[in-house]
């Protein structure tokens, strides 16, 4: 029979407050915690609170109105096993706002992760523009960025196909500028109007809740099919770009048109990108599939921890200025955000670079309560009529008050601008500041009388809208409307698909047969393939073969497209950097394995700009020759899926045992089929041969790693799947 528990005995320091008085009640058990907590004459210790294991140098334990708390573990009770007591207030407290820890999540863009930092500007440019950061080479302002999925909640995985969010708050000298963007530099839409729409249908499906962080289902197709304009967004979601191999490694875009203003009051549009030093870099899918279950926080982990170890990730700005005349004699419209502008027609110029230098300190104080506003923007930066920019001016601003519960959230540290601000504005919910005086409107003369009479509005320095083109508005007519050009949805999608190279078309079309073989409902799928024919027939033909179905007749486009030259700057492939440089290698050890030759290779790699990571059946330490070596992670929670190259270092017969452990075997497969590069010493060839690798420009021995490179080895992809 179960014993019955002799004394109210639960955690470290068990101790009740009623246990204070003689010490004779105290359990046997319980008296070294009791001397610990209470002293030896029952007295309680000045300044110690309940815990034994609190340091003696740190603070008391409180409660949220500053009374100190002398018991942590135990609730308030009548008697030893009687019921609790609605007195204890402490228990109360704490259970009341653990209750309300949660506020609600974004509605879109819910799963993300920040990093504090500073921007710089390299290129002063006041000649375009009269914002105050662009003056002088050289100034600085602190920055925040959160990046982010788009469909997943809050705890959903880093690694769905889907957009990210890059999302960037310059605390300017003159004011916060938010520039809320995506790696993608167009968007699904054109108006505001269909985000809700849009959104919903991305959503997990209203009925069943599910999928979760994923767009391979009937509603979100459905609604693109007959969303033409979301064409160009689909190409480029369905590329690599769509699956990051790390925040640090995507680019950034502003995504609509914005406008300069210099001091003159000149204005000219403006578009601005991001561009990681680190290059862009993505997986491939069965890989962030295999990354979703190994490690779900891949993306926020890789973050970080470069952060973490001083390898600051860093981005340059960069502007594409073109004039009203210019961009009246293209092909599209430069408000619509479904479109771009070739970075070969107007070229980037780089004016500034972001470094990201620190981790937040706490999650939910600085990256969850975050509010990034379209809205902010400073004197010298303006918006556009793109209407669906506008949408964004309205409900960014609307959604933080659902999100933190009231007005005054950017009084919140990570919200508020980091320069002087006064206003007449007053109270709201959780109002923290204490304005003193009696003005609180404007105009007053109450100087007159000595007081204070509050800030003014300051016509030179303020911030004044740019007079758009408002003859050309016809702003008298009120019309539900786009403007033509709107209505060509294929162009700039062709020119992407026909940008990118061979290997990039063909993930482009087995991502639409993966997506649309998801999708159930027969006639949607066969909507895609008619509008896919609109872009290219080839693309067509193939993602009809992949779901066998019949090629659908062509879908008719609202206007024909026009031919655009390709652009290289659309494709990752054509702009890979075979850098080290942030990049990790896998580096597979056993028993006996060679340290000298583990030692040489790490620290190739790390004079090479890498890091290596040693991965070993078992981690806490294992005899090898010349030593024992200690594993940063275990084979099976280690899998070749987390690194962008592998090595091995192992003697034959321990390359032989591991050829019966499915984890090392699928380490090396995985590693071949992603077309990483496998470094390998002679000992470890039994292993490969059991993993199916050949030999190919990317498969060589250690000596060759750096050399090599970490570059994908895209060749190698049609001897590992079968592409559609
Ligand atoms: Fe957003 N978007 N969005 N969006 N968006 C939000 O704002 C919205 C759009 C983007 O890390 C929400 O604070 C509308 C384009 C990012 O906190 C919400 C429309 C682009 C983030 C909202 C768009 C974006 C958001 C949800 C169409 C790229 C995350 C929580 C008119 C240029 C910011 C929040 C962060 C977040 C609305 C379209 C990027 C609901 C109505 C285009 C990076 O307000």
């Amino acid at each position: 029979m179960p014993q019955k528990p002799k004394a109210p005995s639960h955690g470290a320091a068990s101790v009740s407050k009623s246990s204070q008085a003689p010490r004779s009640n105290v359990p046997q058990a319980d008296q070294a915690v009791y001397e610990a907590v209470v002293g030896q004459g029952g007295e309680l210790h000045q300044n110690l609170p309940s815990n034994r294991n609190i340091r003696p140098d740190s603070q008391a334990l409180t409660d949220n109105f500053g009374h100190r708390i002398a018991d942590n573990q135990n609730s308030l009770r009548a008697g030893e096993r009687g019921p609790t007591l609605l007195e204890d207030f402490i228990l109360r407290e704490k259970i009341f706002h653990f209750d309300h820890e949660r506020i609600p999540e974004r509605i879109v863009h819910a799963r993300g992760s920040g990093a504090h930092g500073v921007f710089e500007c390299t290129k002063a440019i006041p000649e375009l523009t009269k914002a105050s950061i662009f003056q002088k080479a050289g100034a600085t302002c602190p920055v925040f960025v959160r990046f982010s999925t788009v469909a997943g909640g809050a705890g959903s995985i880093d690694t769905p196909r889907d957009v990210r969010g890059f999302a960037v708050k310059l605390y300017t000298d003159t004011g916060n500028w938010d520039l809320v963007g995506n790696n993608i530099p167009v968007f699904f839409i054109q108006d505001a109007m269909k985000f809700p729409d849009l959104v919903h249908s991305v959503k997990m499906e209203a009925d069943r809740g599910y999928p979760q962080a994923a767009t391979a289902h009937d509603t979100l197709w459905d609604f693109i099919g007959l969303m033409p304009e979301s064409m160009h967004m689909i190409m480029w979601a369905m590329s690599d770009r769509a699956i990051p191999r790390s925040f640090r490694m995507i680019e950034g875009f502003g995504v609509h048109t914005f406008r300069l203003v210099n001091a003159k009051g000149e204005g000219r549009f403006v578009k601005f990108h991001w561009k990681p030093v680190l290059g862009i870099e993505s997986t491939c899918w069965d890989e962030a599939v295999k990354i979703a279950g190994a490690d779900p926080d891949f993306l926020r982990r890789d973050l970080y921890e470069a952060i973490d170890q001083g390898d600051f990730p860093a981005w340059d700005l960069g502007i594409q200025v073109f004039d009203e005349d210019w961009a009246a004699r293209q092909p599209y419209d430069v408000l619509d955000a479904t479109k771009l502008i070739p970075e070969e027609e107007v070229p980037v110029q780089i004016v500034g670079r972001m470094t990201l230098n620190r981790n937040p300190d706490n999650f939910f104080a600085e990256v969850e309560q975050a509010a990034f506003l379209p809205s902010n923007v400073i004197p010298g930066i303006d918006f556009t009529n793109d209407p669906l920019l506008q949408g964004r001016l309205f409900s960014y601003l609307d959604t933080q008050k659902s999100r933190l519960g009231t007005t005054n959230f950017h009084q919140i540290p990570i919200n508020a601008p980091k320069c002087p601000f006064h206003n007449f504005q007053r109270d709201g919910m959780m109002q923290t500041m204490v304005p003193t005086g009696r003005a609180n409107y404007e105009p007053n003369s109450l100087a007159e009388a000595g007081e204070d009479g509050g800030p003014r509005a300051c016509p030179e320095m303020g911030f004044t809208s740019f007079p758009a083109n408002a003859e050309r508005n016809d702003a008298a007519q009120k019309l539900r409307i786009r403007a033509e050009l709107f209505a060509d949805h294929y162009s700039q999608a062709r020119q992407f698909y026909r940008s990118q190279t061979r290997s990039e078309q063909a993930h482009i079309a087995s991502a639409l047969v993966f997506e649309l073989s998801k999708v159930a409902l027969e006639h949607v799928r066969e909507r895609v393939v008619a509008r896919l024919r609109n872009i290219d027939e080839d693309l067509a033909k193939r993602v009809a073969a992949g779901l066998a179905i019949k090629l659908p007749s062509k879908a008719r486009a609202a206007r024909e497209p026009v031919e655009m030259a390709p652009s290289d700057a659309l494709s990752i492939h054509k702009q890979a950097k075979n850098t080290f440089a942030g990049r990790k290698v896998g580096l597979l050890f056993a028993e006996g394995s060679d340290k000298a030759a583990i030692d040489k290779l790490k620290a190739e790699v790390e004079k090479a700009g890498g890091s290596v990571f040693l991965v070993a059946p078992k981690v806490g330490g294992i005899p090898v020759k010349g030593g024992t070596l200690k594993a940063d992670g275990q084979l099976a929670g280690s899998p070749s899926v987390l690194f962008d190259a592998v090595a091995s270092i192992l003697m034959p017969k321990q390359a032989e045992q591991l050829t019966r452990e499915g984890a090392a075997v699928q380490w090396f497969m995985d590693a071949y089929g992603h077309c990483k590069t496998i470094a390998h010493c002679q000992g470890s060839q039994v292993l490969l041969d059991k993993a199916g690798v050949e030999k190919d420009e990317g498969v060589v021995p250690v000596e060759a790693l750096v050399k090599t490179g970490v570059r994908r080895h895209w060749e190698r992809e049609p001897k590992v799947r079968m592409l559609a």
